[in-house]
């Protein structure tokens, strides 16, 4: 390996491709639509209900003992901020998905109180969706989703559910809660799908 001057590389940083109207951010802001849930782990749970009301469940023992993935991706919020580089820890929508048999096409994830958010099954599969439980080493923040939130990098951040307890899996589009507000329904940053009609 040959030595790569900072300046070099701070010259690369700075032509970093963002998605179409988005501005780079450092710090990691908070959004949420309402308080901060701060239950423990005795009563959490996460649960994966297929369209024929098929019910696979984890309590925090069980889903701690799946096998998990270090991961760094890029985060795109529709209030324009993208932080380039998180590092999570989590447990693939693929192992969460192994025992689990469906023909749905949607799913409807659903948090603490009343945010939900859909995405198309296909979306959490392959490689491209978390339940992540560590943000940078250590244990999730509660304001950031923790114990355990949805990370679905490749959409806009609105889809990544925090304090996540359900995926619903559906043969229907059900649109969540910015969906049904006017939030686009697939929300792709690189198209620039923040809004019904983009
Ligand atoms: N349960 C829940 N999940 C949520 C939200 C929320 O209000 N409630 N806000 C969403 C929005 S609009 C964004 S941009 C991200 C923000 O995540 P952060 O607070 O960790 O930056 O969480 C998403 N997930
Ligand atoms: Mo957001």
């Amino acid at each position: 390996m040959g030595i790569v001057s900072p300046g070099f590389s701070g010259h690369r940083r700075t032509k970093e491709k963002l998605p179409p109207g988005q501005y780079l951010v450092h710090d990691f802001p908070v959004l949420s639509a309402g308080p901060t849930p701060l239950g423990g782990l005795a009563g959490w749970e996460f649960r994966i209900t297929t369209e024929s009301g098929q019910v696979h469940a984890w309590d925090w023992a069980a889903f701690r003992a799946l096998p998990t993935e270090d991961i760094t991706v890029d985060l795109h919020c529709v209030t324009k901020w993208s932080k380039l580089r998180t590092n999570w820890r989590g447990v693939s929508l693929d192992t969460l998905m192994t025992d689990v048999t469906t023909s749905a096409q949607y799913a409807l994830a659903r948090a603490v109180g009343d945010y939900t958010t859909n995405v198309p099954l296909a979306d959490l599969l392959d490689g491209k969706a978390w339940i992540a439980f560590c943000y940078d080493g250590a244990d999730l923040e509660p304001e950031h989703g923790g114990p355990a939130r949805l990370l679905v990098p490749h959409l806009y951040l609105w889809k990544s559910a925090k304090w996540i307890r359900g995926i619903e899996l559906l043969d229907h589009d059900e649109p969540g809660f910015w969906e049904t507000l006017g939030y686009h329904n697939y929300g792709d940053p690189w198209r620039e799908q923040r809004y019904w009609g983009d």
